[in-house]
């Protein structure tokens, strides 16, 4: 057993190696921070206010309530709707920009953007409400670029978010509008939510979380538009075969990681690089090789097949590996002790947005008019980085493991369909009614160190997989099982339950693949998950179930970022059970804490739970699916009984 809190064997490699050297690696880091101060675990520090910070003391005469007279329970509420609020920012601000790109590519702006997808911007353009009849492709992603710019700065509050209202089953819109949670702008959602939670403003729980779940459901719309835009721009995914792992990086050429998550420059290096194969060879590599980590990987995995070299938690032993010319990262989820790991070597690490920088790096600046040149002088930078190679600094694990991925909405139901072509989802709506397999998890999120590095990812899925639960995967847990050798088809050999397995091969001999289907499907990057959304809406659809009666469960099992609190937010307000692999911060609180984990369900149909525990959130998680089927399975006999009668 390593003395590194990880299962990664790769990873256990290199922080010998950062040992050896003296780097301290976030692993260390974490380590340096027990213990946590209990105030901060449970929610119950706040610093919204310059008389804070203020803890909740009980026991202590005027200690139970904040320096202003809050008491925990709106303490607890405006920290966890705090979260919310950074990531939906984040997240939606990645579309805006996504969006601003489309609009200016559209009105031939740009020379280096065209519209890829045609199909894509057809099917959005008609869900939105576009019209597209005689039009031509520019004149219709302008009107769709232009319907997602309109999300940001709309203040009519009479008026919805257009994504959220054309794909959301009407059930679950009249939930949110009766509870008053239906956003209608983002940028508005976003400040009403600071503002309500401002020194001396709202001071009740249950409206303070619902003004955050309003904002959680401005994340949604945002990821949703970011994802169909780049698909517009870039193409949609296909499955794609490739590797994953720290053996992904190559000794013989200039590596290139891309990191982040926005795909507006990192599709452009991956575009260059092609073109650019003789200045590396010139400069005595074989080539270049493109690797990448965290979201902006998922990004270029998804389109362009572009090798995984490791996740978050992890993100340094890329450097370490020392063979690593340049990291291009662009904005989320980046250390900034990538730097220091550089320093330890020759690499290069590139800052490319003005809201991203560290200090001590390069910044490129990316500008969307000229992102071919960008994307050139980058990888120039990195063959030149490479030229400085020490090789004696180099080792890299000899660890990879085949990754078959690439499973956009689209590319799922064009398997479906070799199946089943006039009705894609009776594929999987039969496969649950026949009881072949239980339902489906989604399997999402970040790592987090307080627990160990990937070890929950893979637990979850082989015990959901061996219980015969389909697989869908994004963001860093799909890079967990990549990275572990379980995202292929002989993972379904090892792992999968009799029923699952069956279903498997049922749709390996329709498929039409040279590959096996994986054990999980890896729809993307986070902000991807509207795609796993949509098919659970097409599903309910399909079984005449509401959302929140799908035997569908959702497990971030190493939750980290503020953008996996507005994910799960937002997963809750569409009815889906939610388990987070963290405690989380709402505990300081009873009623806070009951309202997101009980009360919850009675509204939304969704709520969370909190398991640090694999095997026992495993069970949970396998119990709630079983509860929901035998709960279908009831109510479709008191249909038939009626019926009869
Ligand atoms: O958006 S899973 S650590 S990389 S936040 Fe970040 Fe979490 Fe990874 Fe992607 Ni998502
Ligand atoms: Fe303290 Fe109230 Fe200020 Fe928070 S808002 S820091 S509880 S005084």
């Amino acid at each position: 057993m390593s003395e590194y809190k990880t299962i990664d064997v790769a990873a256990t490699q290199m922080l010998d190696k950062a040992k050896e050297i003296g780097f301290l690696s976030t692993f260390d880091r974490a380590k340096a921070q027990e213990p946590r101060c209990t105030f901060g675990n449970t929610g119950i520090c706040c610093r919204i206010c310059l008389q804070g910070p203020c803890r909740i003391l009980p026991k202590k005469p005027g200690g139970n309530k904040g320096v202003c007279g809050a008491a925990d329970y709106t303490i607890v509420a405006r920290n966890t709707v705090r979260y919310i609020a950074g990531g939906a920012a984040a997240h939606s601000d990645h579309g805006r920009e996504i969006a601003e790109t489309l609009l200016h590519t559209a009105e031939g702006k740009l020379k280096d953007y065209q519209v890829t997808d045609v199909n894509k911007l057809m099917y959005v353009a008609k869900n939105i409400g576009v019209e597209t009849e005689g039009r031509d492709a520019n004149a219709i992603a302008k009107d769709v670029a232009n319907a997602a710019l309109a999300e940001f700065g709309r203040i009519d509050e009479a008026e919805e978010l257009t994504w959220l209202k054309s794909y959301a089953p009407e059930n679950t819109l009249n939930i949110w509008r009766k509870t008053t949670v239906m956003p209608s702008g983002i940028n508005l959602s976003l400040a009403k939510l600071l503002h309500q939670t401002h020194v001396g403003n709202d001071s009740d729980p249950v409206n303070i979380i619902f003004g955050g779940l309003k904002v959680a459901l401005c994340d949604i719309d945002g990821q949703h538009l970011a994802t169909d835009l780049s698909d517009i721009l870039f193409g949609t995914g296909v499955p794609v075969v490739t590797e994953a792992n720290l053996g992904a990086i190559k000794a013989d050429k200039v590596n290139i990681a891309v990191h982040g998550h926005n795909p507006l420059l990192s599709q452009m290096v991956v575009k260059a690089a092609k073109g650019m194969q003789d200045e590396a060879k010139a400069a005595g590599a074989t080539g270049i090789n493109l690797v990448g980590i965290c979201c902006t990987g998922n990004e270029v995995l998804m389109r362009e097949g572009v090798a995984i070299a490791t996740n978050f938690a992890t993100q340094e032993l890329a450097v370490m590996t020392g063979a690593m010319d340049a990291m291009v990262v662009d904005v989320q989820c980046i250390m900034p002790s990538l730097r220091s790991a550089a320093e330890c070597f020759h690499t290069k690490i590139v800052t490319t947005s003005p809201i991203m920088k560290i200090p001590g790096s390069y910044h490129y600046a990316f500008d969307e008019h000229r992102a071919m040149d960008s994307a050139k002088e980058i990888i120039r930078l990195a063959i030149d980085a490479y030229k400085t190679r020490d090789k004696a600094k180099v080792s890299i694990p000899n660890i990879t493991n085949k990754v078959v991925a690439g499973f956009s909405l689209e590319a799922m139901l064009n398997i479906f369909k070799k199946v089943n072509p006039d009705n894609p989802m009776r594929v999987i709506a039969d496969a649950i009614e026949a009881g072949e397999i239980k339902g489906i998890a989604a399997l999402i999120g970040c790592n987090n160190l307080k627990g160990t590095h990937d070890q929950n990812h893979t637990a979850i899925a082989q015990e959901l997989a061996k219980n015969d639960v389909l697989l869908l995967a994004g963001g860093c847990s799909a890079q967990a099982h990549a990275l572990a050798g379980m995202m292929n088809g002989e993972a379904v050999q090892q792992y999968a339950g009799e029923g699952l397995k069956k279903f498997y091969a049922r749709l390996n001999a329709a498929s039409g693949l040279t590959e096996d289907l994986p054990l999980m499907f890896h729809m993307g990057s986070c902000v991807d998950y509207s795609r796993m959304q949509v098919f659970v809406n097409m599903l309910a659809a399909e079984m005449g179930l509401d959302n929140s009666e799908v035997p569908y469960v959702v497990s971030a099992p190493e939750a980290m970022s503020e953008k996996a609190v507005a994910i799960g937010s937002w997963n809750v307000a569409y009815g889906n059970p939610t388990h987070v692999g963290v405690i989380a911060p709402t505990v300081g609180s009873q009623l806070v804490n009951d309202v997101v984990t009980k009360i919850a369900e009675d509204v939304f149909g969704g709520y969370f739970f909190w398991e640090p525990d694999a095997a026992k959130a495993s069970a949970r998680l396998i119990d709630i699916l079983e509860e929901r089927n035998w709960k279908n399975v009831m109510r479709k006999k008191a249909r038939d009984a009626k019926a009869a009668n």
